[in-house]
């Protein structure tokens, strides 16, 4: 990276990072099904941008658990480990860069007749879309660095293992959803899953900088705005979707689930795909529902 790069760069660094990520997607083989059908894993993206001191991540101390790292403390980790301090004038400049991987539509057409198993293509991209999804993570960080700016994708730290805590359950100590939320990106539904402009069939995530950016406006008044069940009380449509049983009026069971997608019928079917040491996968409450590709209206509820 040259000088005049960086000078480019931090004109507009929201714009160029946002195209930066669109265009991985566009362009990286990453995101081609080459196991399967040359297809895509994923769509184009949506980005979004939070400051590292919004108050959201200190709530989340509270709503998550003490566990759940604010971007503050990645990056002082970050530093750590290079021999080097966070220093106070630093702090308000960290951001969070959180994007949306929306599911390409014939995985989700695929997944919508499953009621049982996930469909080939779903399971797939579970496992080699994930590895796009890395392969973002560190093209972004990889940039960020190349112009001098410290960057870690949290869900990349070594150190970074899932935990089951007693008051949340299953959890991690860093939220793609609760993160991309931050980030102005959609919100929380009555199954767990998050819903955004392109849908709840979707995977997130995210990036830590050194680098002052601009907040992306947060258009949500509750976090569960988008699920229609808190619109109106109708829906319900992703309950009779569940083949666990993990989905009820009262909301999601995360037991139940991660019983479920770790099941040996489930990963008899994943082996029986050809995929070697897959990683648990479901999906059947992200696809054939009304939230499934777009924030669902009222009046497309039959
Ligand atoms: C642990 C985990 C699981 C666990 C538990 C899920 C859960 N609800 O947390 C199990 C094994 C069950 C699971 C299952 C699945 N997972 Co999973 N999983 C994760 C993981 C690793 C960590 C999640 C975490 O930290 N949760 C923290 C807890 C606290 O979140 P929570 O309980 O949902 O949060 C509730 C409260 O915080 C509450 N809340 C209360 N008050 C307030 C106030 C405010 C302001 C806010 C914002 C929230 C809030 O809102 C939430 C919803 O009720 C993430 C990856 C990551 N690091 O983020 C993927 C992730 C959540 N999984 C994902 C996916 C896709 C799946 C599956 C579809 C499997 C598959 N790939 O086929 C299923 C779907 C289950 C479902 N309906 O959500 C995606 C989410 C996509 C989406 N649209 O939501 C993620 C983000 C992975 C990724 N990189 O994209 N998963
Ligand atoms: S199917 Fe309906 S109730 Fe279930 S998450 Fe989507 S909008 Fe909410
Ligand atoms: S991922 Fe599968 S098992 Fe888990 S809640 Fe959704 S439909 Fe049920």
């Amino acid at each position: 990276m040259t000088k005049e790069d960086k000078v480019v760069f931090l004109k507009d660094p929201n714009q160029v990072l946002e195209q930066l990520i669109k265009n991985f997607i566009h362009e990286s083989v990453q995101n081609r099904r080459i196991q399967l059908d040359h297809g895509r894993y994923w769509e184009e993206p949506l980005v979004g941008f939070a400051s590292g001191l919004d108050s959201l991540f200190f709530d989340y101390k509270r709503i998550i658990g003490s566990f759940h790292l604010t971007p503050r403390e990645i990056i002082a980790h970050a530093l750590k480990e290079k021999g080097k301090e966070l220093l106070l004038p630093e702090v308000e400049q960290i951001s969070v860069i959180s994007w949306i991987l929306p599911t390409a539509e014939d995985t989700r057409k695929s997944n919508r007749k499953e009621d049982r198993f996930p469909s080939k293509l779903w399971a797939y991209t579970r496992d080699f879309g994930e590895t796009c999804n890395n392969g973002l993570r560190r093209h972004v960080v990889g940039f960020l660095e190349d112009l001098g700016f410290v960057a870690v994708a949290p869900i990349l730290m070594p150190s970074f293992q899932f935990i089951h805590d007693e008051k949340v359950g299953w959890a991690s100590p860093w939220s793609e959803r609760h993160v991309a939320y931050a980030c102005g990106l959609g919100t929380f539904s009555l199954n767990d899953g998050f819903i955004t402009p392109k849908g709840i069939a979707v995977r997130i995530g995210s990036v830590v900088t050194l680098l002052k950016l601009t907040p992306t406006e947060k258009k949500h008044r509750h976090y569960k705005e988008n699920c229609l069940l808190f619109r109106n009380e109708k829906c319900g449509k992703c309950i009779p979707r569940c083949p666990a049983g993990a989905i009820t009026e009262n909301g999601h069971d995360k037991d139940k689930c991660h019983e479920y997608i770790h099941s040996e019928p489930l990963n008899v079917k994943r082996l029986s795909y050809g995929l070697q040491n897959p990683p648990p996968a479901c999906g059947l409450c992200q696809t054939g529902v009304p939230c499934e590709s777009e924030i669902p209206r009222p009046d497309l509820i039959a």
